[in-house]
C-alpha cells in the first residue's frame, strides 16, 4: 500500500533542503491545479511505496493566500497518511502557531525540529520530550542541512502513517470559545467525518470565507451557529478570529516556556 507524507512548513524553515534530502534525484515538479504555485513530489529515497508531498512554505491555515489555501485544501480533501512538519528550531514559538492548526486536523503529524546545529551553536536548549508531550505527537531533531536525523523523522512519520497514530486534539482555548466550538462541532457532526469535526468547528467558529465551498451549510444551520459566535465575541470583546488566534498564542506560550531554554535567559524550564 502506497504510503503519502505531505511535508509542511513555514518559509524558511528549511523546507525545501529536506525534501531534497528525502526525495534526492527523483523529483516531479509542476503546478497545483488551476494556480501557479509549484507542486513537488517524489518517492523517498530507497523505496517505491512512500511518496513526499511537499507543500507551499506557510505560516497558517488561513483563506487569505494561494498557498495556504492550496495548502489546506491539499490536507483536508486529500487526506495524506501522515504530515512531517518542519520547524525552524531558532525560531519555534512563531513556527508552532502552524503545528497547532495541523494538529486539529485529525491526521498523524510528526514535528521536525530543524536546524538543531544553530540552536545547539547559540547554546540553546529545547526539551524534545517535553515538547512531544506537550503536543500528543512525536518530536524529533534534525539538521537538514547536514542530514542529520532525518533518516529518523521519516522513519517515525511512516509508523505513525501505518499506525493510524493521530495525536489527541490540543487543548487550546478557554471555557467560553470550547462551549461555543462544542456547540458547532454538534450541529456539524452528521455533516463530516468525526477526525476533521474540530478543524471545521474552529473555521466555522471564525468565518472561514472559503469554507462554505467545503461545506455548504443550510440558511438553518448557520442561523442557528451564528449567535453561538455572537455570545462569545461579546463576552470576550474581540471578533471571533482574533480570539481563536490570541488563544492559540497563549498555548503557544506556555508550551515554549516549558520546553524552550534560550542561553542566557534567567528561566530555568518550567514544571
Ligand atoms: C540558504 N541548518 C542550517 N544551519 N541551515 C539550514 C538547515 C539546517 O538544518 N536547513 C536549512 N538550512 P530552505 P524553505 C542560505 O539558502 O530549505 C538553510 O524556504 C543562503 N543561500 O541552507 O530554502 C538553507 O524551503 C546563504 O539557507 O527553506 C537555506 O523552507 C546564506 O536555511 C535556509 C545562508 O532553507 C532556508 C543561508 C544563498
Amino acid at each position: 500500500m502506497e504510503i503519502k507524507i505531505a511535508l509542511a512548513g513555514n518559509p524558511n524553515s528549511g523546507k525545501t533542503t529536506l525534501f531534497n534530502n528525502l526525495t534526492g534525484s527523483r523529483q516531479r515538479v509542476g503546478n497545483w491545479p488551476g494556480v501557479t504555485v509549484e507542486k513537488k513530489e517524489g518517492p523517498l529515497k530507497g523505496t517505491n511505496d512512500v511518496t513526499i508531498q511537499d507543500l507551499p512554505g506557510i505560516y497558517s491555515l488561513s483563506p487569505y493566500s494561494l498557498e495556504e489555501v492550496v495548502s489546506r485544501n491539499y490536507l483536508v480533501n486529500e487526506k495524506p497518511d501522515a504530515i512531517l512538519n518542519i520547524i525552524d528550531g531558532t525560531n519555534i514559538e512563531r513556527n508552532l502557531y502552524l503545528t497547532t492548526q495541523l494538529l486539529e486536523l485529525g491526521i498523524p503529524v510528526v514535528v521536525a525540529v530543524n536546524m538543531i546545529d544553530l540552536v545547539e551553536r547559540n547554546g540553546d536548549k529545547i526539551d524534545l520530550n517535553r515538547l512531544s508531550q506537550e503536543l500528543g505527537c512525536p518530536v524529533m531533531a534534525v539538521s537538514a542541512l547536514k542530514g542529520k536525523g532525518t533518516k529518523e523523522v521519516v522513519a517515525k512519520a511512516i509508523e505513525v502513517a501505518k499506525k493510524h497514530q493521530v495525536a489527541p486534539i490540543p487543548e487550546i482555548y478557554d471555557k467560553t470559545v470550547m462551549s461555543a466550538l462544542s456547540k458547532i462541532e454538534s450541529a456539524l457532526q452528521m455533516q463530516i467525518d468525526d477526525s476533521m469535526v474540530r478543524w471545521y468547528s474552529v473555521k466555522v467558529f471564525e468565518r472561514d470565507e472559503r469554507i462554505d465551498e467545503f461545506l455548504k451549510l443550510t440558511d438553518e444551520k448557520k442561523a442557528k451557529i451564528e449567535p453561538i459566535i455572537k455570545k462569545v465575541e461579546e463576552i470576550l470583546d474581540d471578533d471571533a478570529e482574533s480570539i481563536i488566534t490570541s488563544q492559540r498564542y497563549d498555548y503557544i506560550g506556555t508550551i515554549v516556556q516549558h520546553s524552550v531554554k534560550k542561553k542566557g535567559s534567567k528561566h530555568e524550564l518550567s514544571v
